[in-house]
């Protein structure tokens, strides 16, 4: 008995220290993640694949990635090779608001939780993703319009630059916007166009809206930065001053928006955040070890004008 003991304790602590390492290495199997994004429309959607390739290789994760060139058929294919490819969680930045539950279906059936960034969904069942990460699209037309109307005692002619056709910030940035001007019968949308989230789309619109409009039109409120600067190049073309003859208003707050905002050309820009690769991945570390994560988390995002781009702008990170 005397010699057993310890052999026992030998024993033990073997097959504790086999049962450990096999958890180490259960717990340090590589993540396997599926990407599909909607294109690269903007300087923000570059900004927001490179966070998430970015902190994938800083952690390890082999992120398959795909670009899905503006079409949401392509985003569907993605998807579903992921699901083919066994991968252990799928992320989606929707195109559109619509048309996602056969495929969200098809992703639950196999068991492999999505994780909704950047857009939302319009779906009947909820359970169909397991979470939202992104802004909310809402707030920050509420915020652009609070502004100018502040801005402009409540006057002015405007001219919209929507969004992607379909898309939760194209629908959301516009909602809230007319809903705030709503109070100032003296702010008046005058035209509404899309430009496709696009720098040359904008400038094209812009252009049509110019000839149309002439010098009426008072005011610019871009669903993004890309529009508006391309906005800004139709205005100079016209031999007009952009921030004076023609204020502009605009959301995502890019670095080179926050510079034109210092240059006097945009008014005001309200941030959307799209560096949130590190909050997904920790996210779906959550999901893949079955804890529960909110079904909802929207970043925190400000708002630049003259008075407080000058101080930002050296730290901006995109
Ligand atoms: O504002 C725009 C981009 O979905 C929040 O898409 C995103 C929007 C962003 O192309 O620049």
């Amino acid at each position: 008995m005397q010699k057993l003991l310890p052999r026992l304790v030998w024993v033990a602590a073997g097959l504790f220290a086999a049962t450990a390492s096999l958890h180490a290495q259960a717990a340090k199997k590589q993540l396997k993640v599926g990407f599909a994004q909607t294109g690269a429309e903007s300087a923000w959607r570059t900004a927001n694949s490179e966070s998430m390739k970015s902190e994938a290789a800083k952690r390890g994760i082999d992120l398959k990635f795909s670009d899905g060139q503006g079409k949401q058929e392509n985003q569907i294919r993605a998807v579903r090779s992921f699901i083919t490819q066994g991968v252990d969680a799928i992320v989606i930045a929707p195109i559109v608001e619509t048309g996602w539950d056969p495929v969200l279906r098809d992703a639950k059936r196999a068991k492999i939780p999505v994780i909704l960034t950047d857009r939302t969904i319009k779906t009947e069942d909820e359970s169909l993703f397991a979470c939202f990460i992104g802004s909310d699209f809402y707030e920050e037309g509420r915020m652009a319009a609070d502004w100018l109307a502040k801005k402009t005692s409540g006057k002015g002619r405007i001219v919209e630059l929507q969004g992607t056709p379909g898309s939760a910030p194209a629908n959301e940035r516009r909602k809230a916007f007319g809903d705030a001007i709503a109070k100032y019968p003296g702010l008046k949308i005058i035209d509404s166009q899309s430009g496709n989230f696009e720098r040359s789309t904008g400038k094209v619109v812009m252009e049509a809206l110019l000839k149309k409009h002439g010098r009426t039109i008072e005011i610019v409120y871009a669903h993004n930065d890309d529009m508006a600067l391309g906005a800004i190049q139709a205005i100079e073309a016209a031999g007009l001053k952009p921030g004076k003859d023609i204020i502009i208003v605009s959301i995502d707050a890019i670095k080179e928006a926050v510079q034109a905002v210092v240059d006097g050309k945009i008014n005001c820009t309200v941030e959307c955040n799209p560096l949130f690769g590190p909050k997904v991945y920790d996210t779906i570390a959550k999901l893949v070890a079955g804890e529960k994560v909110p079904k909802k988390a929207f970043n925190k995002d400000e708002l630049f004008d003259s008075t407080n781009a000058a101080a930002v702008i050296a730290k901006r990170q995109y």
